[in-house]
């Protein structure tokens, strides 16, 4: 997979006269980050070196930038777990990363795809080149399973808890996704019209396999997630059809065609929330 590491810098990141940070070891340079260094003011101490989301490793200078997408609508009890959870995992991983919710802020169905592309797009106009797109539920369980994209979309979460730790078709792109920005812009992005729960993901495989891009994974045991708990989504009784229909005419339908509302743009300290209504 080596061959396949893809790096680049998002051009906004002012980066000063630092050694390149290190990734070949991810393990070793984990044990430097708990350093007992005192922070420089308490502002740092507070936030971590945290802000909007964003975070970039202090003592080197990363090669990889890399916005996660996460899409969400009332799950409180679980961002409160995935924030910190994720943030944490992050940190010892010396990328400049940046934690994006995109919030579905209204009662209609679902719909995935379409919160993806928006995400995207906001990702895409802040210079992003490595999009991260991220369920809310799955944490990543190995350090080594590096988040950053390669010359191919990837499938980091081939391996969770849930599903026995086995991947259970072939295709799955569903979970965790690593995909370079350019190529999502390639692929037009998703469909916007799986309304629901189910099938943009392999919708979007359709998509990649169209491209003559590949699906990647690094080996089992780094691709490992746990995934928590939660009801059943109501499944889009539609999507079977879609997918059919979608196999001939996807041009039309994806990054270039989203039609929303946008709320606001809220930065956290620990994430922005893009608030939208379908
Ligand atoms: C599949 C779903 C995916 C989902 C995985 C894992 C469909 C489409 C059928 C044409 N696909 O069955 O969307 O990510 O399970 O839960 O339902």
């Amino acid at each position: 997979l080596r061959h396949h590491l893809y790096a680049k810098r998002n051009p906004n990141l002012i980066t000063k006269l630092k050694p390149e940070c290190r990734y070949n070891d991810i393990l070793q340079s984990s044990k430097t980050v708990g350093s007992s260094k005192i922070p420089r003011n308490h502002y740092d101490f507070l936030s971590n070196g945290i802000m909007n989301g964003s975070y970039s490793p202090e003592d080197c200078t990363p090669l990889f930038s890399v916005a996660i997408l996460v899409t969400y609508r009332n799950r409180q009890s679980q961002l409160d777990i995935f924030i910190p959870y994720i943030h944490n995992f992050l940190r010892k991983q010396n990328i400049h990363y940046k934690i994006y919710i995109i919030e579905q802020q209204d009662d209609k169905l679902w719909n995935k795809g379409l919160l993806y592309n928006i995400g995207a797009k906001q990702a895409i106009l802040d210079k992003f080149p490595c999009l991260i797109l991220h369920d809310i539920d799955l944490l990543p369980l190995d350090d080594s399973n590096l988040y950053a994209c390669l010359n191919h979309p990837r499938h980091m979460s081939a391996s969770i808890d849930k599903f026995r730790f086995v991947l259970i078709y072939k295709t799955l792109v569903g979970g965790v996704l690593s995909i370079r920005s350019d190529q999502y812009k390639e692929l037009n992005g998703f469909s916007n019209k799986f309304q629901g729960w189910g099938g943009e993901d392999d919708d979007f495989a359709e998509r990649i396999s169209k491209h003559n891009l590949e699906i990647l994974r690094f080996p089992p045991h780094m691709s490992r997630y746990t995934m928590l708990q939660h009801k059943q989504e109501h499944k889009n009784e539609d999507r079977h059809r879609i997918m059919e229909e979608n196999k001939r005419n996807s041009q039309n339908d994806g990054l270039n065609s989203i039609h929303y509302e946008m709320i606001n743009i809220k930065n956290h300290r620990l994430f922005t929330m893009i608030g939208v209504r379908l």
